[in-house]
């Protein structure tokens, strides 16, 4: 029996869509006007062909307006700075940040400045940023150094009024938790296991957030185990979860070709320790061989296009299987973070390569 209650909240949520049909457990009024653009709502595809499962899914985000899961945190993030009345937003980025900010900013009326590393920022990504009238700075090195320049140039200064959108802003992680809330509704519960690809660290903290929210108004019966799949060479979070240091151990030159995830200092670091230890879940480091082969099958055996970093979570599946961490029949949900368009000279060249 459902219990009896005067709220219906399937009522409640039909009125919006996407992030927005989550607004009672969001921490705003019910009455703010959303700059949105029906972002959230994306399908949950079974990848059988690939996995031999029926339990093996993926979220696939690179369906939102600017093709990554970006979106859902910066309709909050530009619903709160255009309410508050600032300039402009300001963000460092690897790229997907960026094209979601520029285009948001751009809805609101409000000026966005893009810090990015020069060269390791995908076609896609850049041609978006462009596109939507970011103001862009380009600084020598990677994220770590971009994010710097934001924090030192823009937030401790104050040059100008500028709101900053990176991901230890909470507002942006309380639009993506909305990701636990879609696969609990279409799944009816939590699934066994989430694999997330982690470069900063938000995505992963904010979902396990979502699942933990869902979980303590009993609104689902059980929590997920959290995996984090990092490149070999730019995995951080690996390394510091295996070592168990009370401490972020840092990579000064982090590389792999999957540049949405290409950091070395990750800001939400602890956070997602904590999501992974607390849901016993695990951090699993992939090479870029495995991540391109990735990418090339869920192309060519699912029709499924998704940018390196997203192809990199059917790596860590693979590899989770293989170590026993993973069962053939468990439930697993890959949050295809981002969308294959995103980056076509990584196509180009892996799909060159398995000709060779
Ligand atoms: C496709 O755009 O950091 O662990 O500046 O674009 O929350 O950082 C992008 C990250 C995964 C990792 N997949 O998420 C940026 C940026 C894709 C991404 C991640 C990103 P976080």
């Amino acid at each position: 029996m459902p219990p009896n209650t005067s709220f219906s909240w399937i009522e409640a949520r039909s009125r919006r869509f996407g992030v927005w049909r989550y607004i009672e457990l969001l921490p705003l009024r019910n009455n703010i006007e959303p700059v949105t653009m029906c972002e959230g709502g994306t399908p949950l595809v079974k990848i059988s062909r690939i996995t031999q499962s029926q339990g093996a899914y993926v979220k696939l985000e690179g369906s939102n307006p600017t093709g990554s899961f970006k979106d859902r945190g910066m309709t909050i993030g530009l619903t709160i700075a255009k309410y508050i009345g600032v300039e402009g937003v300001v963000v460092a980025s690897t790229g997907n940040t960026s094209a979601s900010a520029a285009a948001y900013a751009a809805r609101a009326g409000l000026k966005c400045v893009v810090v990015l590393p020069r060269g390791n920022v995908a076609k896609g990504k850049l041609a978006q940023a462009l596109l939507y009238g970011a103001e862009i700075l380009e600084v020598e090195g990677v994220f770590d150094n971009a994010l710097e320049r934001v924090l030192t140039d823009y937030v401790l200064k104050q040059k100008r009024n500028m709101y900053p959108l990176n991901s230890y802003n909470p507002w942006r992680l309380e639009g993506q938790k909305t990701i636990a809330f879609e696969i609990v509704d279409e799944l009816g519960e939590s699934p066994d296991f989430v694999i997330v690809p982690v470069g900063n660290a938000g995505n992963i903290s904010a979902i396990w957030k979502g699942f933990k929210e869902l979980y303590n108004y009993g609104l689902t019966s059980k929590l997920p185990r959290m995996i984090g799949v990092q490149a070999e060479k730019a995995s951080p979070l690996v390394a510091t979860w295996r070592s168990k240091t009370p401490y972020l151990i840092e990579v000064d030159d982090p590389s792999t070709v999957a540049t949405a995830i290409k950091i070395g200092k990750p800001v939400n670091w602890l956070k997602a320790i904590r999501a992974v230890e607390e849901s016993k879940g695990e951090f699993i480091a992939v090479s870029d061989n495995e991540i391109l082969r990735a990418m090339r099958d869920l192309g060519r055996y699912e029709g499924v296009g998704l940018e390196p970093a997203s192809a990199a979570t059917l790596a860590g599946y693979k590899r989770a299987l293989e170590e026993g961490i993973i069962r053939k029949d468990d439930v697993v949900v890959l949050i295809g973070t981002g969308n294959v368009l995103k980056d076509p000279d990584a196509v180009i060249a892996a799909i060159n390569e398995s000709k060779t």
